[in-house]
């Protein structure tokens, strides 16, 4: 059974290091009113803000290690960086651990790092939090992708791709083949309402 909102707290409380509940409780009040902007369920905005992280806060080898033990594939990419595992051991998380079952919230805690193509307005609402919710405060442009949230959706989450892609690269980081579509999708998207 789905465990209710207060007890998934009080277990993230003791699965992530403080800092990152702090980020996840920013999340889930940051999907909730873009939830309420975009017309999406309340509900399904905060279990899916609560849990997205819920498998961040292990070490690489563990996420390894938990997604041979539960048989999620594990590709080339997230062999070279593990770190890109959360997402997908999350997700299983979420539905074994946390008994949630609703595939829109698994697919939204699933696709929150990468994005992908032609995602749900769930799956934009809790990439798009996960980057502008208030105790982030890292990534460039951030007062003009929070205010473009609330404006046009879209154009926020090819935004946030783009500044992500470029960031990655200038790092030389291995970038996922999912994270590079879904820029290309949003990009093609965006161009054609102009
Ligand atoms: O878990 P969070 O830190 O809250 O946020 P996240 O799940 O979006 O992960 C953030 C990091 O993931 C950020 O530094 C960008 C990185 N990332 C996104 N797509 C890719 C990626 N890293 C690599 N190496 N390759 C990708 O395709
Ligand atoms: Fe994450
Ligand atoms: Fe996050």
């Amino acid at each position: 059974m789905q465990m209710d909102v207060i007890r998934i707290r009080k277990k993230l409380k003791k699965k992530l290091d403080e800092q990152r509940y702090e980020h996840t409780l920013g999340v889930a009040f940051t999907a909730m009113s873009l939830a309420m902007k975009y017309d999406v369920d309340l509900h399904k905005a905060e279990l899916a803000g609560l849990l997205h992280d819920c498998a961040k806060c292990m070490p690489d080898e563990r996420k390894l290690h938990k997604c041979e033990k539960y048989n999620i594939p594990i590709s080339e990419t997230e062999r070279k960086n593990p770190s890109l595992l959360h997402s997908k051991l999350g997700a299983y998380l979420a539905e074994h651990k946390y008994g949630v079952k609703d595939p829109e919230i698994l697919n939204a805690i699933l696709y929150h790092t990468t994005g992908h193509a032609d995602m749900t307005m769930l799956e934009k609402i809790i990439f798009v939090a996960d980057y502008i919710e208030p105790r982030r405060n890292k990534a460039p442009n951030l007062s003009k992708v929070r205010k473009l949230a609330f404006e046009m959706m879209d154009e926020a989450v090819c935004k946030i791709m783009k500044d992500t892609l470029s960031y990655l690269e200038k790092k030389n980081a291995v970038i996922d083949d999912e994270t590079m579509h879904a820029y290309e999708f949003y990009a093609s998207e965006t161009k054609k309402k102009k």
